[in-house]
């Protein structure tokens, strides 16, 4: 039989093996445009519990948002220089934009 401390265990473990594959993404505003390592992008794939660093190269403000039913979010304006992360955590696909600049799109599949 299973104690409350090995079950306790077991999730934890449980809990690091889920998180450890997670990953980091820094996608940059740049030139009103999404930019991955310095190139533009318009769609990008990643993993469910990724990351994602929406950075701020430009100097005026942004505004990235998102209405997807999967994911929605609104980082509110920010200034160059700044970033502000948002967790993906379920598998689908997220459109995201910009409230200031609307040519600005990105299209995330999560899988
Ligand atoms: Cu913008």
């Amino acid at each position: 039989m299973l104690s409350k401390k090995s079950v306790v265990a077991g999730l934890v473990m449980m809990f690091v093996l889920t998180n450890a594959s997670a990953a980091d993404h820094t996608i940059m505003q740049n030139s009103k445009s999404f930019k991955l390592a310095g190139s533009q992008i318009e769609e990008m794939t990643i993993k469910a519990g990724d990351t994602i660093h929406f950075k701020n190269e430009d100097p005026f403000f942004h505004n990235i948002f998102s209405l997807s039913d999967l994911k929605t979010f609104d980082l509110g304006s920010y200034p160059a220089g700044e970033s502000k992360a948002v967790v993906f955590d379920a598998a689908g696909e997220v459109e995201v934009e910009c409230a200031i600049h609307p040519q600005m799109y990105l299209l995330l599949t999560v899988e």
